[in-house]
């Protein structure tokens, strides 16, 4: 099946009123603190379109959070899914053993940066993922503390939460968080204190910050891992300066700590290289993945080396569905698509055709204060003209007007004030110059009484 490639409104509202139906439904069906962007039952999905019940073609600019870099219905992951379903669902690779789980190793051991050897390990969940790196650096370093960063995301269980800097809405009321999680500044040059720096600048105060917090209030001998996420998601697509993930790296390697790269959302594919961190040449110790890996299937991975992840005696990860054999076929099949059909290159592509329009929409008068991001994984962050205040309401009414239009966006950030394009990496330029050109005309039109309504 192959969705029609463009942009139909059939409704004179979105959502229409069978998506608005089922949405009072569900109101009285599923918990109310399952949010949602956009309140439209979805048909059917695949390239850059979302069908809905309404038959509405929406162009999908957010991928299902990072998730659906080959398409929501790829031929080959649908066809590995249907055939290995059929075959078997589950037998849990804690009881019995299936090739497709070693398969996604391997193609993961080669992958992930460096040549060293390797070790993965899978889960169904990014969270999961996360838990287990710092299990697994705990056991190797037999230290206890963890350090990240400043608009941190790494999950909703309570260590990942503990993790994530945001408080609402991922942390309000569900405390007391997790012990031994040390926060140090992320160097978000936009809006690095005192201002004015440049990003070199920021790269080597944000490292010296690292430096200074761990070695004065932690101890480095304490610290079991550092995890990094190499262009943060939920935070905002905040993208360190070149230097500070090498010098994070490097501090880490001195001092026999676990440096862990957090790829969940910018790994695969999505900025244009394979991971975000290949762009500055580190080779983490531990790689968390997860999202694109499975091409909607949930599946999820900790790939690192050797020695620390065989740290950890038999029976000590695992999980019921970790390395679910459908999951892993579908995995396997997104893999060959995201290698055999270069989505990194598709993913500079995008930028090379996006990221000069959505700069043309930054300036001193316009609320749009910076464009940032790398290869298919770009943002505008609103802010009132001139300043730096945060302008979460500019960014809620263009994306709202992207809504109204067919365009489905999503915003981020730890102001919320952050509007992320993650498209699809296998969308049709066509449709991708239609969605840029409705968010070019939402921000002309929708930003401008930004904090004021
Ligand atoms: N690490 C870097 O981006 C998931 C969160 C959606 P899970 N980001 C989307 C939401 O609001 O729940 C994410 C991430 C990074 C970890 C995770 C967690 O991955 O698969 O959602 O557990």
């Amino acid at each position: 099946m192959t969705l029609p490639t463009q942009r139909r409104l059939v409704t004179t509202t979105i959502p229409g009123p069978e998506s608005i139906r089922l949405h009072e439904r569900r109101r009285h069906e599923l918990a109310a603190g399952f949010g949602t962007v956009l309140p439209v039952f979805v048909a059917e999905a695949g390239g850059g379109i979302i069908v809905d019940v309404d038959g509405n073609h929406l162009i999908d600019l957010a991928s299902g959070i990072a998730v659906t870099s080959v398409g929501a219905s790829h031929p080959e992951v649908v066809r590995a899914v249907a055939e290995q379903a059929e075959r078997f669902t589950h037998t849990c690779l804690l009881v019995t053993e299936y090739d497709a789980a070693v398969e996604v190793a391997a193609t993961l051991n080669r992958l992930t940066p460096g040549d060293h050897d390797k070790r993965t390990a899978l889960f169904s969940t990014g969270a999961e993922a996360v838990e287990n790196a710092v299990k697994i650096a705990r056991t190797h370093t037999g230290r206890s503390a963890v350090v990240v960063l400043t608009h941190a995301y790494h999950g909703r269980t309570l260590l990942t939460m503990s993790m994530t800097a945001k408080n609402v809405p991922y942390k309000e009321g569900f405390g007391p968080y997790a012990p031994e999680i040390y926060r140090v500044p992320s160097p978000y040059p936009f809006r690095w204190a005192g201002g004015g720096r440049s990003p070199a600048e920021v790269a080597r105060e944000a490292l010296d910050l690292l430096v200074d917090t761990i070695s004065s209030q932690i101890g480095a001998h304490n610290v079991a891992a550092i995890v990094v996420e190499p262009i943060q998601g939920e935070g905002g697509f905040v993208v360190p300066p070149d230097g500070y993930l090498s010098g994070v790296a490097e501090f880490a390697g001195e001092h026999g700590i676990v440096f862990v790269a957090d790829e969940i959302q910018s790994g695969l594919g999505r900025t244009g290289a394979m991971f975000a961190v290949d762009h500055e040449g580190v080779v983490p110790d531990l790689v968390t993945t997860a999202k694109a890996l499975a091409g909607g299937l949930p599946l999820a991975a900790v790939t690192g080396r050797a020695e620390i992840m065989d740290s950890v005696a038999p029976g000590g990860l695992g999980g019921t569905y970790a390395g679910n054999p459908v999951a892993c076929a579908a995995a396997l099949a997104a893999l060959r698509v995201i290698e055999r059909d270069d989505l990194p290159a598709k993913a500079r592509r995008i930028e090379q055709l996006a990221l000069p329009r959505l700069r043309a929409l930054a300036g001193p008068d316009s609320w749009v204060g910076e464009v940032r991001g790398r290869g298919a994984m770009l943002a505008l962050e609103f802010c009132e003209p001139g300043t730096t205040r945060p302008a979460p309401l500019a960014a809620a009414r263009v994306s709202a007007y992207c809504h109204r239009q067919g365009v489905l966006t999503l915003t981020c950030g730890t102001y919320g004030n952050v509007l992320r394009l993650l498209p699809p990496l296998v969308i049709d330029e066509e449709l991708l110059d239609d969605a840029l050109g409705v968010l070019e005309k939402g921000v002309a039109t929708a930003a401008e009484g930004g904090e004021r309504a």
